[in-house]
């Protein structure tokens, strides 16, 4: 495997403002096909699907109401051998996490960022770290565009330098969709500074770290924006943080690349916390 190391300009950025974008990791045509497998998955209606007779499942099964019933499908890159080999467990990528982390690397988490047309809703401000709650700053992020990402169908967004702080505690209004930054101090963050819109072709990289303010707005345009995303973590990160997730799966073993599918789990140890640490705070008790 080739050793990938950042331009002076991608580490300068890395630095300062907390990310660096690495353009055409996948070819347009690699991220064409990865889009093709996730809209199938979207898209198709279940075989046997007759959601009228299911009163648990009231948004129907049409295309169109697959497509505004999907945020995001978490864990569903380390089902797809295509997505696996192509972008989490891929040379192109991999050599990125192991420059950052070392010759031992395994998949902490995974998922796709669906943002339909016309509805994908809102990522809210966040830290990833402060979702985790386990501690991490050290893991490689990374969010790969397989559609054209901009301003106008939600793109991410990063308060640059944001990286720099502590990790803030995560909270709930009455209309989170999950844990997110206080917003009177993200309100206050953005009169310093404001965010950077990450526009990104397909088959390109944001990288970030893990303390980066971030949010995507809702995409009210009719291009839908769908992108995949990893983390990466280490055997000696695992170890020292009491916190286990569930979907680790080895990439990189000893400086090799792994090809096993489906992809070798990396164990849990029994004796680290499993559960999370309670629910978020509500905001007004924060
Ligand atoms: O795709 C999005 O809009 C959100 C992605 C994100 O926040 C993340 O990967 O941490």
């Amino acid at each position: 495997m080739e050793h990938w190391k950042p331009t002076p300009e991608q580490q300068s950025n890395l630095d300062t403002h907390g990310y660096y974008i690495a353009r055409g990791v996948l070819s347009r045509e690699q991220a064409t096909e990865l889009r093709g497998i996730i809209k199938n998955q979207v898209l198709l209606p279940e075989p046997d699907g007759r959601p009228d007779a299911d009163p648990m499942d009231p948004m129907g099964n049409s295309p169109e109401e697959r497509a505004a019933r999907f945020r995001k499908l978490g864990n569903y890159c380390i089902t797809s051998p295509l997505i696996w080999h192509t972008a989490h467990c891929s040379e192109a990528i991999i050599t990125m996490a192991r420059h950052f982390l070392g010759n031992n690397v395994v998949l902490k988490f995974n998922s796709v960022f669906v943002k339909p047309a016309k509805t994908g809703s809102a990522t809210p401000w966040h830290q990833d770290n402060g979702l985790w709650r386990d501690g991490e700053t050290e893991p490689f992020n990374w969010w790969m565009a397989l559609d054209p990402a901009t301003k106008a169908n939600g793109c991410l967004q990063f308060i640059p330098g944001s990286h720099k702080g502590e990790i803030v505690t995560h909270v709930l209004y009455e209309d989170s969709i999950h844990g997110e930054l206080p917003r009177d101090l993200v309100t206050e963050r953005l009169a310093e500074q404001p965010a950077e819109h990450i526009e990104l072709e397909p088959g390109d990289i944001v990288a970030w770290h893990s303390s980066l303010w971030h949010y995507s707005p809702p995409n009210t345009s009719d291009q839908s924006r769908i992108g995949i995303a990893g983390v990466y973590t280490t055997p000696e990160l695992i170890a020292k943080r009491n916190r286990n997730w569930p979907n680790y799966r080895w990439c990189l073993k000893d400086g090799q690349l792994c090809t096993d599918f489906p992809p070798e789990p990396y164990p849990v140890d029994e004796s680290i916390q499993h559960e999370p640490p309670g629910p978020f705070p509500k905001a007004d008790a924060a």
